[in-house]
């Protein structure tokens, strides 16, 4: 790799990818190839501390691989892979759970959420989560992470971990930060326009768009959303619905909000919402059309990732081998 900066994210395959992954994540770290060397990867093994039905984890990994392949994630020098096929993320995971407290893992918030909302199966892994997304990280001497909201607790005390480490050992992780971008859309619900699209929670298929949907089922789902009580397109607080589609329209088309706004004075909400589903449809055509074209072509999927996981594995297992050399394990005897 080149002496540009490191930048890496992964992604749960936990469903299939939705317009919130879209413009508050892949969009943007699809932006980043010139700058920087980038690891990109599905997080694979995170997915397994929510029971998942195996055959549908098996088509969401491929799904979410191909839309990275569609949006071009793999060009130039960047590394694409599957967690689970470069094993040193375990085995750094193990360790760092060994650096870890408890106390530090209960205060995460995502553990307290993800209990309450399955709590006939709060696992070890759940818990343990922070330390194999910290492996995913110092693995690779990732310089920065882009990372959501949601996801800065976890970069936090992946810091934390990192510096713990060095502070017994002497410089074995660099400390990463996250990474802000210009700033990614957060897509809501467009039903529940309070509560954030998420791909594992798709229960009612109105209120998520999924990558894999038809654009005329996209359109019709835009133009059913839930809209507010007066019929003025401003974005406002008390005004959750409208917001969100003006922001997804911003995110699509590159324009302020102020210049959204301007274009739809006078409009009704039927002809905004006609133009936030052109809009979004004219976005999402030529992605889909080459992500259902990868996703016919599952040799061409497992030959980047093949690739990719020994390119990222030649990375991960030198930190690896740091590490057990450091905390005293006895190298094995070939
Ligand atoms: P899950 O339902 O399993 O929590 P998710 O759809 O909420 O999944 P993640 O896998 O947690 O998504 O997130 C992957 C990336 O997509 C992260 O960088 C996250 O910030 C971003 N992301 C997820 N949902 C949205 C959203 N609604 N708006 C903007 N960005 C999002
Ligand atoms: N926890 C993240 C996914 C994830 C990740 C990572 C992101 C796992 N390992 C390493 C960045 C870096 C999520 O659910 N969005």
């Amino acid at each position: 790799m080149s002496d540009k900066k490191t930048i890496l994210s992964l992604m749960q395959p936990s469903g299939d990818a939705t317009l919130g992954n879209y413009l508050g994540a892949l969009k943007n770290w699809q932006k980043l190839e010139d700058e920087f060397n980038c690891i990109y990867a599905i997080a694979d093994l995170h997915t397994l501390t929510v029971r998942q039905d195996p055959a549908q984890l098996r088509k969401n990994s491929m799904q979410v691989l191909a839309l990275f392949l569609a949006m071009g994630l793999n060009k130039g020098d960047n590394i694409v892979f599957a967690q689970s096929h470069v094993s040193a993320h375990a085995e750094l995971g193990w360790v760092l759970d060994c650096f870890t407290y408890t106390g530090e893992l209960s205060r995460m918030t995502q553990f307290k959420d993800k209990s309450a909302r399955h709590a006939d199966n709060i696992n070890a892994g759940l818990f343990t989560y922070p330390c194999l997304m910290a492996a995913d990280i110092l693995l690779y001497q990732a310089d920065m992470v882009p990372v959501g909201e949601d996801q800065r607790q976890h970069l936090e005390i992946t810091r934390d971990i990192a510096e713990r480490f060095n502070n017994i050992y002497g410089d074995v992780f660099k400390v990463p930060e996250a990474y802000i971008g210009k700033a990614g859309a957060r897509v809501m619900g467009l039903q529940e326009p309070t509560r954030k699209m998420s791909k594992s929670e798709s229960a009612n298929a109105n209120n998520v768009i999924l990558l894999s949907d038809d654009l005329n089922q996209i359109a019709n789902k835009i133009k059913r959303a839930v809209t507010d009580s007066d019929s003025v397109v401003k974005a406002s607080p008390d005004k959750p619905g409208i917001t969100n589609l003006l922001s997804i329209y911003c995110a699509v088309t590159g324009k302020t909000l102020e210049e959204a706004e301007g274009e739809f004075v006078g409009v009704g909400y039927g002809a905004f919402k006609a133009a936030v589903a052109e809009a979004v449809v004219e976005e999402l055509r030529p992605v889909k059309e080459e992500y259902e074209r990868i996703l016919k072509d599952k040799a061409y999927i497992n030959s980047v990732i093949k690739d990719g996981a020994e390119r990222a594995g030649r990375i991960a297992y030198r930190t690896l081998g740091k590490v057990y050399k450091k905390v005293g394990l006895i190298p094995p005897v070939r």
